[in-house]
């Protein structure tokens, strides 16, 4: 059985979730005070961060480590159209997507920053570094409407830098983070799969 460490309004677990789902795996979520971690938690993740994923005897921490590590261990899974992307980069591609992957992870620690902050009730306006995450997420933005396609990042699948981007706009929606719409490609590529099951069975809600 795969145990996850889990939270249910955070987007990277959301990413460990759709893939899950994607891969018809069953799991077990394991809530935790992330203010109060339990020992076994932090005896397997040193980064302390959500979500982490036990298998059997391996232990796997930070999202996109942990989908290579369920595309690498449970291959050929899902039924979905178009088909899930059989890797996290296409090995023709690989420096292309990687770098939209880091920028779409650098877009959501951005957004985090800003969320956390917040509700210590510090904005841009009281800290300039603050207001240089937000101009750091409207330039990946910007350069991300530029690599992506209507049909996604990789036209004929459900790829994982498809996945990573849409937890990102999502959570920036539900969160009021950063701003992202008025972008056509982005914003056709989260309708694009809006009504996918892994997608809309995980959508953050109140
Ligand atoms: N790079 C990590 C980021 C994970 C992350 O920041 N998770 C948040 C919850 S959404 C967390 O655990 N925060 C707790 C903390 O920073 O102490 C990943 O991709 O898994």
């Amino acid at each position: 059985m795969i145990n996850l460490y889990f939270g249910a309004i955070s987007p990277y677990t959301r990413k460990v979730r759709i893939m899950l789902a994607e891969q018809e795996l069953p799991f077990e979520p394991i809530t935790l005070d992330l203010l109060n971690p339990p020992a076994d938690f932090l005896a397997a993740n040193p980064n302390m961060r959500i979500p982490a994923l036990l298998d059997g005897d391996t232990q796997i921490f930070e999202s996109n480590v942990i989908l290579d590590y369920l595309l690498q261990t449970y291959s050929g899974r899902g039924t979905g159209t178009p088909p899930l992307g059989a890797a996290l980069v296409r090995p023709d591609h690989q420096w292309e997507d990687w770098k939209i992957l880091s920028t779409i992870e650098t877009l959501l620690d951005s957004g985090l920053n800003l969320f956390q902050f917040r509700k210590n009730g510090i904005g841009p306006q009281q800290a300039p570094y603050l207001q240089r995450e937000l101009d750091r997420t409207q330039r990946e933005l910007d350069w991300l409407e530029q690599k992506a396609t209507p049909e996604g990042f990789v036209p004929g699948s459900f790829s994982v830098l498809d996945l990573n981007l849409i937890c990102a706009l999502e959570w920036a929606d539900f969160r009021q983070t950063f701003a992202w719409r008025g972008r056509s490609t982005l914003e056709a590529i989260v309708e694009l799969f809006a009504e996918r099951e892994s997608i809309r069975s995980t959508r953050p809600t109140e």
